[in-house]
């Protein structure tokens, strides 16, 4: 692709595979005939994202939307869940489809995660669940999250479809909780077009995972639950194939960006932008800054000129949840309850990032935004 000035800018673009591997796999579909309902593809990639990854049990699923209905399902979570309204609105739509309660809980300021000290204020009776987010790939506070919930009873659930490939001193964080889900939308560091996944260490809960999302067939005539079709297909599993090949060097290009806008803002009055963990191996799946008040440029200004310039930055994640008319009248929307996510949404501005960005194309983001 020829670059000019022109060329638009997006907060992400995937990096694909090549095209003839891909035209390959799908000649070995078309000859098979096999097209989706757990075919040779998705078994191999189910065994590679294991591998990858560091984890026990993968289930692929369609996207992650529905793998996060599917994992509330599994584990029967009913009642109350406590949540955060600070991510994708997919996390909190997944307990409404499941007739469950969201219950918001403020967010920290250091990593946009769940503060896990506000949550024992939010148990009631009738919490089952939290479904904290590690957003921006950025690792919750798995110590006191599962302190709270082995004290209270609850399971966890981590959305963790910003974290892949993120690990904490060579350990996946993917093994912490009940189970994680993930997402392999276009958009993510690792893509299956569409697609998502459930990792858990319990083969039990994996077997029920895979029923569930084949409508619950355990065989061909036994039905065990009233399940769903959220099933990944052929064609999705052999994208993801390829794609696993490329990941490790794309996250080193995205790694290699996020320095170079780190270098060029920290230093901005007004701008604060974020290092990575220690011990933590990030995927550098978003670059989020805040535009402070003490900046010369509010928020909103950024993003409009950016947007003049055909570069295309997003407010992940603005509005809040908790601020969408379906959820808006919760008790929990209060904003005396969430000070901290109510102040970052307003700051908040995710930078393009993606293995093809091109260090001059960095360059006239920062000059754009500091000038
Ligand atoms: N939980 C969390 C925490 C999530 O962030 C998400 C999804 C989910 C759960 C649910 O997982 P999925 O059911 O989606 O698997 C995007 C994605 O659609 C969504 O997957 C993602 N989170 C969310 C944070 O971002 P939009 O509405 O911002 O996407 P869109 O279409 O505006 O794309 C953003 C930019 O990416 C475009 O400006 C251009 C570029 N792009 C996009 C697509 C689709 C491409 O270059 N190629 C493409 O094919 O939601």
């Amino acid at each position: 692709m020829i670059i000019n000035n022109n060329t638009p800018i997006f907060v992400t673009q995937p990096t694909l595979p090549s095209l003839d591997e891909f035209v390959k796999s799908l000649e070995e579909i078309w000859e098979s005939k096999w097209l989706t309902n757990n075919g040779k593809f998705h078994q191999e990639l189910e065994s590679e994202l294991c591998k990858y990854l560091g984890v026990k049990y993968c289930s692929l699923f369609s996207n992650g939307t529905l793998a996060l209905i599917v994992g509330l399902q599994s584990l029967r979570i009913t009642g109350e869940v406590i949540t955060t309204p600070y991510s994708f609105v997919a996390t909190t739509h997944s307990l409404h489809w499941n007739g469950i309660k969201p219950v918001f809980c403020d967010i920290n300021e250091h990593d946009f995660n769940i503060n896990p000290n506000k949550i024992e204020a939010l148990i009631t009776p009738q919490t089952t669940a939290i479904l904290p987010v590690h957003v921006y790939g950025n690792p919750c506070n798995f110590e006191k999250i599962g302190k709270i919930a082995d004290t209270y009873g609850l399971k966890v659930l981590y959305d963790a479809a910003h974290a892949f490939g993120v690990n904490i001193n060579g350990q996946s964080i993917l093994n912490n909780g009940d189970m994680s889900i993930l997402s392999f939308h276009a958009t993510k560091v690792f893509s299956t077009i569409e697609g998502g996944a459930i990792i858990t260490n319990d083969k039990k809960l994996k077997e029920r995972i895979d029923y569930l999302k084949n409508f619950g067939f355990a065989d061909e005539v036994t039905v065990v639950a009233p399940g769903i079709n959220a099933k990944m297909n052929e064609v999705q599993a052999a994208f993801g194939l390829l794609h696993l090949k490329n990941i490790e060097s794309e996250i080193l290009k995205r790694k290699a960006i996020a320095i170079t806008y780190r270098n060029q803002l920290e230093n901005i009055n007004g701008i604060k932008t974020y290092n990575d963990f220690e011990g933590v191996k990030h995927n550098y799946s978003y670059f989020p800054v805040l535009i402070q008040k003490d900046f010369h440029k509010t928020r909103n200004e950024v993003y409009q000129l950016l947007k003049e310039h055909n570069i295309f930055s997003r407010r992940y994640f603005y509005p809040l949840i908790s601020q969408f008319p379906t959820y808006k009248e919760l008790p929990s929307s209060s904003s005396n309850n969430l000070p901290i996510a109510e102040k970052i949404t307003e700051e908040i501005l995710c930078l393009p990032i993606y293995g093809d960005l091109k260090p001059e194309q960095v360059d006239k983001i920062v000059q754009l935004i500091i000038k």
